[in-house]
């Protein structure tokens, strides 16, 4: 039976799960129910039989402006450890999971929302979204990855001056800085993720989580540590039945048939 989720919608349609954070009024920001309910679509993801997933915003304004205001206005300091927590416990489950997570970016992605759509493999967004990291302002900082994920997305000296101002960047210059893959206009971002997660989702499973792993793990590890480990993974490939399959149609001239073995 599907879970029924207060602030998300949740569905899988041709091998692709679309998480939808769905709080327009309060323009999706994330509460510590949204970070719960996000990290339990992240594992019903896993159980299902997604090839992908795209994560969006409700609401044609934002994809997340941040985490909820309202809500850490009121938290104690240790219940303020326990949302960056669970944050940080999402983004680890994010990659974490065999499925590549697409981030549609379809407005505001202030703060945490910045933060959940780097967690993602890679980042869509439409001509209209916003990025940034304006915690200094409410004299706060990032506390769901964002001093480090974005760091290590765009390069250090742009991520400092990024943290330290608080400024926002569009989406042009999102691109240019390689925050995000691709930019659309708004009423074909859905259509565009949709695509290469349809793309994603066709290939052979086992081979796309180990691509997955192996490039996440050496992202932060030396070289040659790294390499050992795309090794390991490569020739682990060569007991599934997709590779076997993958080659033998190539030779037969035909579309490979995945199963995921
Ligand atoms: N939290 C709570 N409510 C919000 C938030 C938010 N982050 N952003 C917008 N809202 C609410 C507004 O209060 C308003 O509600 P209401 O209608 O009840 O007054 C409604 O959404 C619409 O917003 P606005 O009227 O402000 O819309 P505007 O078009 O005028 O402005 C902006 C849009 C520029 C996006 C503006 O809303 C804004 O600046 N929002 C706050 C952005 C921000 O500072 N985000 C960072 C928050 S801090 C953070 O994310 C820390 C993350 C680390 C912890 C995470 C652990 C998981």
């Amino acid at each position: 039976m599907a879970t029924t989720y207060e602030t998300l919608l949740f569905e899988v349609q041709d091998k692709t799960a679309t998480i939808t954070v769905n709080r327009p009024d309060k323009l999706n920001a994330l509460n510590p129910t949204v970070i719960r309910e996000l990290t339990r679509a992240v594992y019903e993801v896993s159980n299902s039989d997604a090839g992908a997933a795209i994560v969006t915003g409700a609401g044609d304004k934002a994809f997340v402006a941040g985490a909820d205001i309202a809500a850490m206005s009121k938290m104690s300091t240790t219940e303020a450890k326990a949302f960056s927590d669970a944050g940080h416990r999402l983004a680890w489950h994010i990659e974490q999971s065999a499925v590549p997570f697409i981030a549609a970016v379809n407005g505001f992605a202030l703060g945490g929302g910045t933060e959940l759509a780097l967690a993602c493999d890679f980042i869509y967004a439409s001509e209209k979204a916003r990025f940034g990291q304006p915690e200094v302002n409410l004299g706060l900082m990032p506390g769901f990855g964002g001093t480090q994920r974005l760091a290590r997305r765009i390069g250090i000296g742009r991520a400092r001056e990024l943290v330290y101002t608080g400024d926002l960047v569009n989406a042009d210059e999102s691109l240019r800085i390689g925050l995000i893959n691709r930019v659309v206009p708004p009423g074909e971002l859905m259509v565009a993720a949709r695509e290469v997660a349809a793309k994603i989702s066709s290939k052979a499973p086992v081979a796309i989580a180990r691509c997955k792993r192996v490039m996440a793990l050496g992202a932060d590890t030396d070289l040659a540590t790294a390499c050992e480990l795309e090794a390991s993974a490569f020739h682990g490939l060569f007991g599934t039945e997709d590779a076997r399959e993958g080659t033998r149609a190539f030779l037969e001239k035909r579309a490979p048939k995945f199963e995921g073995r």
